[in-house]
């Protein structure tokens, strides 16, 4: 079994709106997603979603609600990632454009799924729902899922 490294993601949603940002450099350039990033040691998850929120967004949060678990496996790389989805409709400040983020508003039924990670249409819409979920999804490259497993869970 290989190791795997903790990283949060963050949806901002003001129903009928979600904020997401265009990744402009790194991992997931060009495409549209939530604010998160690797959580650092000596970090709780918890912290680590408001820091990268806060970095990536210039928005600061009161409550984060944990929605989803994630684990992300491509076929050439030993390394699991392990990603804490969190909601939050409680925001303060106005989202800034930042080194790696250009946010922009969307109607939740107006989502780009054509241009963010090929899994977020399966998990997403349960996000919107206000469900909970796990899953795992297994890439081959960053546009072909070769495996997945998601299900609805109570608790997280
Ligand atoms: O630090 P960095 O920005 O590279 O962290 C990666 C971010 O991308 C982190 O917030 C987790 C998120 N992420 C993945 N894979 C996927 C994915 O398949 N879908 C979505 N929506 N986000 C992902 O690492």
């Amino acid at each position: 079994m290989g190791t795997s490294s903790l990283y949060t993601l963050v949806m901002v949603l003001q129903p009928p709106r979600i904020l997401l940002g265009m990744k402009k450099r790194g991992f997931g350039a060009g495409r549209w997603n939530g604010f998160g990033g690797k959580v650092q040691e000596g970090e709780t998850i918890e912290a680590g979603a408001r820091r990268e929120l806060q970095e990536e967004s210039g928005l600061t949060v009161d409550s984060l609600h944990r929605v989803g678990r994630i684990t992300f496996e491509f076929v050439a790389m030993p390394e699991q990632m392990e990603v804490h989805v969190f909601s939050t409709d409680s925001f303060q400040g106005t989202p800034v454009e930042t080194e790696e983020m250009r946010p922009q508003w969307f109607q939740q039924d107006q989502i780009p799924f054509e241009d963010m990670w090929p899994d977020d249409k399966y998990w997403l819409p349960l996000l919107l729902q206000g469900r909970k979920f796990q899953g795992h999804f297994k890439f081959q490259d960053q546009h072909t899922i070769v495996e997945h497993t998601l299900h609805e869970v109570d608790t997280l």
